[in-house]
């Protein structure tokens, strides 16, 4: 409304009706959109009873809304992120719960060849090593968001998978907890991907991703070994003496031979020479080339695959790193 402008008294009684109005409707909206959405779940096999029990007294969630609608904050640079993700608090409980659950860790990476370092690295990067579960009922939060709207396809899909994994019986309605963007449990795992590539391998026959160490990690690890994690080799590392480089082989979306980057000046942070290996790098420079420089390999691309953000395979990375070599 502009500045000065007053209604006049009757109108102000309308728009104060009007905006009455306008909530009521929006519990019909929403039970109308629940109607529909009981037809489509139906009809993709949830059952009846899965159905019944999960809706019992959902409603939308204003906070998930609000949390949705929010403005992401000014972009961090890649230094920012990776002092803030790989504290040094995180680095010292990450080796302590390296070294604790060692057992488990070496049978899960016997299993499916991904390293402890690095599944406890994703751990801690994801659920600060499980103390962050995510506080909301995931139903509720998918609920909100698919009926809300502004990405109503893809958490109608998310939604689905959820009511699946309670149907399957993996998981109570009551324990079910996740992130308001309805990431689940110690691994932060979206329901289609807990359908996909969550594992029990504690064998109690449930899929336990919020309180079964051998569950959360042999999914996180079952999840990048289908996606391509290669235990031959590491993520990538970082480099020093990059400016030899042209632009066009700069760029996760292109690729050369590591003896390339070598005969071009490339070396080591430390500045020894780059290993001798008959494997494809990618030069990522953070921060449109005023950051630091990385040589990475395919795991590097599976750990994107997680999540698209080069700052979080770069810190994925980083960290695991810091993880093996100490302590
Ligand atoms: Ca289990």
């Amino acid at each position: 409304m502009a500045p000065g402008f007053r209604l006049p008294g009757p109108a102000a009684t309308l728009l104060t009706l009007a905006l009455g109005v306008q909530t009521a409707s929006a519990q019909t909206n929403f039970s109308n959109w629940l109607d529909g959405f009981r037809d489509r779940a139906m009809r993709e096999g949830i059952s009846e009873t899965t159905l019944s029990s999960a809706f019992a007294g959902v409603e939308p969630i204003e906070r998930i809304i609000e949390l949705d609608r929010k403005q992401p904050e000014g972009r961090m640079t890649f230094v920012e992120y990776r002092d803030r993700v790989i504290s040094t608090h995180r680095i010292k409980r990450g080796r302590e719960l390296l070294r604790k659950h060692a057992a488990i860790l070496a049978e899960t990476e016997r299993r499916f060849g991904v390293p402890a370092e690095v599944i406890v690295a994703l751990w801690g990067i994801e659920s600060s090593y499980g103390e962050f579960k995510g506080r909301f009922p995931v139903i509720d939060a998918l609920a909100t968001l698919a009926y809300d709207g502004r990405r109503e396809e893809l958490f109608t899909r998310e939604l689905i998978s959820a009511l699946r994994i309670l149907d399957q019986g993996d998981v109570d309605r009551g324990n079910m907890f996740g992130s308001w963007a309805g990431a689940m449990g110690q691994s932060q795992f979206m329901p289609s991907t807990f359908a996909g590539y969550a594992v029990d391998a504690d064998g109690d026959g449930r899929r336990d991703i919020w309180t079964s160490l051998p569950d959360v990690f042999g999914s996180m690890a079952n999840y990048l070994s289908r996606i391509g994690w290669d235990r031959r080799y590491i993520w990538g590392r970082e480099v020093g003496n990059v400016a030899g480089v042209p632009a066009s082989m700069r760029g996760l979306d292109q690729k050369a031979p590591l003896g390339r980057f070598a005969e071009l000046g490339v070396r080591r942070a430390d500045g020894g020479p780059l290993p001798y290996a008959d494997i494809d790098a990618s030069l990522v420079v953070m921060d449109e080339g005023k950051g630091p420089a990385y040589l990475v390999y395919g795991n590097y691309r599976v750990i994107m695959r997680w999540n698209r953000s080069s700052y979080f395979a770069t810190s994925v990375g980083l960290l695991a790193d810091a993880l093996a070599s100490g302590g």
